[in-house]
């Protein structure tokens, strides 16, 4: 029994203004397609006996038109190769209100597919295996119901749980994201035991015991992610034999931070043009200046930094003056007070499904009545 485990494909990500020229999208969005497809095409090749997504296969509640096709059309060949295909939904694709509807209910229409999307435990057995089911649950009781729901039928060989969320056990496997769901050590809580569990949400690929694991991602959705694999599993639950596939994707690099004390413009551009290598090529490369005196500062010139890395894909700039960079570090890496937190968090949501302005008003409301 082979079972195929990937999850976070986030399809319908975008970011940066690089459009692909023979597609015309979004170079990033496609990125995120192109994954996709390498561990479709895979699925066709290696023909596991079923193949799992643990959830964010969209990036937004409300996916475009294109991630959807792109889901569609993949999820067809699967199902028409006749392997099932076990999916739940995850924090990043569920709708907040109910009534919006779910994408999930056009993708459990085709044959072989079993989605569970519904903030609640959902069990499908497929060639006398179990599959338990917990998907992204919105509110804290429906998670709690859901896990005290799950049930173990003596009649099934082997039990697979699948769930998305972050893992909070010894160490915590979270994303920071507003609406992520805290699990539980559920075999710990439960006293019952999995042959395998199936995770979605902590975008690094980590086994956190040997039969309970984090695929990771297909890509990265932010630099923090910059060394991590990207990739699928499989498994082979007869001997519990496991395999990671690597997949291709854009690079990311954090360079180094260079110090650029007593250092002139030339010296610092001298300095970059060695750094810029076949390894920042087509990646996306943060690069953090130091240290600037503020004399050279006044005279580096961002386009000709922009110059010496022509061959990135994206190059994301950060420059501290001398007597800015103490104080600059400080500032970022302070937890500020709550109603500080939450602007900054607002200011990085980009979903076009939510009144932004509203519900920023509504948050600061409630957050100063608890304070
Ligand atoms: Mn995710």
């Amino acid at each position: 029994m082979k079972l195929l485990h990937f999850s976070d494909t986030h399809l319908g990500f975008s970011e940066y203004t690089k459009i692909d020229p023979a597609s015309g999208l979004n170079q990033r969005e496609k990125d995120f397609y192109d994954a996709w497809d390498q561990v479709i095409e895979s699925i066709l090749q290696i023909r596991p006996d079923v193949v799992v997504h643990a959830g964010d296969l969209f990036h937004t509640p409300r996916p475009s038109n294109r991630a959807i096709r792109v889901a569609l059309e993949s999820i067809k060949k699967i199902s028409d190769a006749g392997i099932p295909f076990v999916i739940i939904s995850g924090n990043h694709e569920t709708p907040r209100i109910r009534a919006t509807g779910s994408i999930f209910e056009s993708i459990a229409l085709f044959k072989n597919v079993y989605a569970a999307y519904s903030g609640k435990y959902e069990r499908f057995r497929i060639m006398d295996i179990d599959f338990h089911c917990i998907p992204h649950c919105s509110l804290t009781e429906e998670l709690e119901e859901a896990l005290h729901s799950v049930e173990i039928d003596p009649s099934a060989e082997k039990n697979v749980f699948i769930t998305h969320g972050a893992w909070s056990g010894k160490t915590f496997y979270g994303m920071g994201e507003f609406n992520e769901q805290r699990l539980p050590d559920i075999e710990g809580m439960f006293g019952v035991n999995f042959d395998y569990i199936a995770l979605g949400h902590y975008h690094r690929r980590v086994d956190i015991k040997d039969h309970v694991c984090y695929s990771g991602s297909t890509e990265r959705t932010s630099l923090n992610e910059h060394n991590s694999q990207c990739g699928f599993l499989t498994i082979d639950l007869q001997n519990m034999q496991k395999q990671y596939h690597e997949i291709n994707t854009r690079p990311m690099v954090k360079l180094p931070p260079l110090d650029c004390k007593n250092l002139t413009a030339v010296q610092i551009y001298d300095k970059l043009n060695q750094l810029a290598d076949a390894k920042t090529a087509n990646a996306i490369v943060q690069l953090i200046l130091t240290g600037i005196e503020e004399h050279t500062f006044i005279k580096l010139d961002s386009r000709a930094v922009d110059e010496i890395f022509a061959n990135t894909f994206h190059l994301e700039k950060q420059f501290y003056r001398a007597a800015q960079s103490a104080d600059a570090t400080l500032k970022s890496s302070r937890i500020e007070s709550l109603p500080v937190e939450f602007e900054r968090y607002m200011a990085t949501v980009t979903d076009r499904e939510l009144d932004q302005e509203r519900l920023a008003k509504l948050g600061m409301v409630y957050l100063s009545q608890f304070e």
